[in-house]
């Protein structure tokens, strides 16, 4: 709590130059309603905000997690878990799809209120990444374990192997390598993607975690954005959290997470900090009209926001007074 309030008492200096003084604002609590100060609410409003319209079902089950009092971090490694399980989501988990050999490598990484981290990449054959993830950042003095070395740890803590290409993902790859096989792997645009989940639970605190089984037929080895500390996910509990879904490559260039929260430390909103950091992807990348990259974004005072590049990213958010909503994101384009 002392941290907390150490920084609400400090005037921050924007991009611009100027002190924006966010004294007296509690966390959860819109800012703008809570200028002067007065007493936290206790306990804070929770939120919970994920990708895509498989963020709905991942919200619901971090929702239930956050409206009992439990921890973010909680919250966000079993909202992920649902679309990690289904075999019907083709971009996470069980049923994502192959890369160019037909092998379901899976990236996840997830970051508590604390700045603890743990991050898998370029995992084989176990269907719940993220909690792989966070056995790293709990059990280990690593951020990050990727391939063989990830299984075995994965296995040692007491994950089970199981086939993750689902005869459907199977024969999408057939068809791909049929028709396609030389064009560059592919990023969803339209409808789901990467699952990115932030939440901030009822004491104040932020969490966040990303899965994904990354570009369908991707080079073998090929690692994204999602399980990079700062590309794919930041959380800094003084500030706000953000992950980001799409293209990869373009992401790790913009070192695109931690720059959205930096910019919101700067004192942009979430919806301003996503859309500059857009901007700064599109700069990064000559090839933008090419690919997707959207962001969204939490702060400590449960505002939201989320941007990307092209037309068609969606995303959910839970709140107390409006439910769980599935939105459409501004573009660029
Ligand atoms: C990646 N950003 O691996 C991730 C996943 C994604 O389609 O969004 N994939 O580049």
């Amino acid at each position: 709590m002392s941290d907390r309030r150490s920084f609400l008492k400090t005037a921050a200096l924007g991009t611009t130059g100027a002190p924006i003084l966010l004294s007296g604002c509690a966390p959860g609590a819109d800012p703008d309603l809570q200028e002067g100060g007065g007493p936290d609410p206790d306990p804070v409003r929770p939120v919970a905000l994920s990708t895509w319209a498989h963020g709905i079902p991942a919200n619901e089950a971090g929702w239930a997690i956050l409206t009992g009092g439990g921890r973010a971090l909680d919250a966000v490694e079993a909202g992920v878990r649902i679309p990690e399980g289904d075999p019907e989501i083709t971009s996470v988990g069980y049923g994502g799809f192959p890369d160019r050999f037909g092998r379901v490598t899976l990236d996840a990484c997830i970051m508590d209120e604390s700045g603890r981290c743990g991050s898998v990449a370029f995992l084989q054959e176990i269907k719940h990444p993220i909690s792989v993830a966070r056995r790293v950042m709990e059990e280990t003095p690593h951020v990050m374990l990727v391939g063989a070395g990830a299984l075995d740890f994965a296995l040692a803590q007491g994950f089970q192997r199981e086939n993750l290409l689902t005869p459907e993902s199977e024969a999408a790859w057939e068809r791909w390598k049929a028709t396609n096989g030389e064009t560059r792997p592919i990023i969803n645009m339209e409808n789901h993607d990467t699952i990115g989940m932030l939440a901030l639970d009822q004491a104040g605190n932020l969490s966040g975690a990303c899965t994904t089984s990354g570009a369908a037929y991707k080079y073998h080895g090929r690692v994204g954005d999602s399980p990079i500390i700062g590309a794919g996910l930041y959380v800094d509990n003084e500030v706000g959290g953000a992950t980001a879904t799409g293209w990869g490559e373009a992401v790790i260039r913009a070192v695109g997470c931690f720059l959205v929260v930096e910019l919101m430390r700067g004192g942009r909103s979430p919806q301003e900090a996503c859309e500059l950091a857009v901007e700064r992807v599109i700069e990064k990348n000559p090839d933008w009209r090419e690919i997707q990259v959207g962001f969204i974004a939490l702060d400590k005072w449960g505002r939201t926001g989320a941007f990307c590049i092209q037309p068609g990213f969606n995303y959910a958010v839970y709140t107390p007074e409006e439910g769980n909503r599935l939105i459409d994101a501004g573009s660029r384009v």
